[in-house]
């Protein structure tokens, strides 16, 4: 087992990582920006190193900075959480090619995985149902016209670069393929550095289920069970679920054989995670991504499995057999997890940067809190705004409910705006309670909350914050002209550039 492990994140999943350390008696080292050395993550472990100012891109994402850190304080490998460097193929041969082992997968399966149309055509090679569609980048519009006709209308235009909604345009109708062609393909390019796009059928209203797999380097592939991830707010997880609402424990066999399939077919090691598209009304089921590192959502897993995920990657990655075989894995009862953001979900969901004055985190039966901050913690603007993590655990999902409520209901933040208020009115919402939702969840329960709140439909309040991102955007776009970000950076931008846009939001996670 290693004995020093250097983390190259911060915040809630720094922290998370480095509980996993102590437990296994291996050393944690911190590394951190200018603005972040009064951090928690930093406080919590046995050394920190400065890897430069503030922007990620200066800090965090600096390859060298990181490895060098490592090697500083002789760490024998490093776990790079989500986000920032966690899904970059280069950074993982960097780490390898310095002596240190990368806590995560092979960077071939990562490459394979980073573009979505070779994901899809290792699924397809690996016997794994995709949403029917091109396998290869369109090489024209004419092409795509005739591929739509061929699948039939709702499709799809999608990034091959993508991920997370971006460069991704629902086509209702022939007329309307043309500019939604070319504005994906304008939209992947500034992204992504990549304008090549792929076409599938449209799924209607489905709902967007993922699997947790773990491969281990002696050939032994488990799957851990779903996720239900549908209720997200422009392409942004808010609510996740294990089990499923579904809670078919066939489909949840045969969704768990598929990803176990993908996994070994790209010769997985890790923890991963395979998304589907589920079609409620069949139960068919679509591979979407793979994502090819630890999730923010982990812990609803390892509330309802009992099993370690970043213990296990770090034993994994030592080189040590899965502490679980297939038929070992049980799920007991049902978790939910909120993502408490510092955000206002009364504008918009606009960040609310700042220092916490009062905090009064939730305890008791069935509550865990992964958090990031303390009281007198200072949200910064240079990073995702995430707090903390709040998930409960009951014997059924009507007790795990019930504890959340309470849970939330506790839970007191001062200083800042958070998005507690927004799942206080989830967690009575009739459709959440029913779990019947898909993937249109949070736009119908906003309007409810909207007129609820307000006595009128609509959306006071949302121009004003669009122009604010915009400007806010521009600024940051001048500021990082200089030194062209990477995709990870422009993520880490986050929402100003998906509110400018004016939909999909990337995921934060990358
Ligand atoms: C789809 C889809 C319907 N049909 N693909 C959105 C993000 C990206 N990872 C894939 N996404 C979707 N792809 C086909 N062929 C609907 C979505 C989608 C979605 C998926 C998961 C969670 C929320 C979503 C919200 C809107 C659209």
């Amino acid at each position: 087992m290693f004995k020093k492990i250097l983390i190259a994140n911060r915040g809630e999943i720094a922290v998370r990582i480095i509980r996993a350390c102590r437990d296994l008696n291996i050393s944690p080292v911190a590394v951190y920006s200018e603005a972040d050395a009064e951090s928690v993550h930093v406080g919590l472990a046995d050394e920190a190193v400065c890897v430069g100012p503030a922007p990620s891109v200066e800090s965090y994402l600096r390859i060298p900075a990181i490895i060098d850190a490592a090697r500083k304080t002789s760490a024998e490998a490093i776990h790079p959480g989500y986000g920032f460097l966690a899904e970059n193929a280069d950074f993982a041969d960097a780490v390898n090619e310095a002596g240190l082992v990368f806590i995560g997968p092979p960077p071939e399966a990562m490459r394979i995985m980073g573009s979505k149309t070779t994901a899809r055509r290792a699924a397809v090679d690996a016997g794994v149902p995709i949403v029917p569609g091109t396998v290869e980048a369109l090489s024209s519009l004419a092409e795509a016209e005739r591929l739509a006709e061929q699948f039939g209308y709702p499709v799809m235009l999608k990034a091959s670069a993508g991920g997370g909604g971006k460069g991704m345009r629902l086509v209702t109708t022939a007329k309307e393929l043309r500019s939604a062609f070319d504005n994906a393909k304008s939209e992947a390019a500034g992204a992504f550095g990549d304008d090549s796009l792929y076409l599938e059928k449209a799924v209607e209203r489905p709902r967007h289920i993922e699997i947790q797999v773990f491969a281990d380097t002696h050939g032994n592939v488990v799957h851990l069970g779903e996720r239900e991830c549908s209720i997200q707010r422009r392409h942004q997880k808010v609510i996740e679920e294990c089990p499923s609402p579904i809670d078919d424990p066939t489909l949840r066999e045969k969704m768990g054989d598929a990803a176990v399939k993908l996994a070994r077919a790209v010769n997985y090691t890790g923890a991963g995670t395979v998304e589907f598209l589920v079609a409620d009304a069949t139960r068919d089921f679509y591979f979407l991504e793979m994502n090819t590192r630890l999730q923010v959502e982990h812990p609803v897993t390892e509330l309802v499995t009992g099993i370690d995920l970043v213990r296990e990657q770090i034993s994994v990655a030592a080189g040590a057999p899965l502490s679980i075989a297939q038929e070992d894995v049980q799920w007991r009862g049902h978790s939910i997890e909120c993502r408490v953001y510092a955000e206002d979900p009364e504008n918009n969901f606009f960040p609310s940067p700042g220092r916490i004055n009062y905090l009064q985190v939730p305890f008791g039966p069935g509550i865990r809190d992964d958090s990031g901050v303390i009281l007198n913690s200072e949200v910064s603007i240079h990073y995702d705004p995430l707090i903390s993590k709040l998930a409960a655990w009951g014997n059924t999902r009507e007790e795990s409910i019930d504890r959340l409520r309470r849970a939330l209901d506790e839970y007191e933040i001062s200083g800042i705006k958070t998005t507690l208020p927004f799942f206080r009115d989830i967690v009575r919402d009739e459709e959440f309670i029913a779990g019947r939702f898909d993937t249109g969840f949070i736009s119908r329960f906003s309007s409810r909350r909207e007129i609820k709140r307000t006595g009128v439909p609509g959306t006071a309040g949302q121009d004003i914050a669009i122009i604010a991102a915009a400007l806010s955007y521009f600024q940051q776009q001048r500021a990082a002209s200089t030194n062209r970000p990477s995709i990870a950076e422009v993520e880490s931008r986050w929402k100003m550039s998906g509110r400018v846009l004016g939909r999909q939001i990337q995921n934060r996670e990358r």
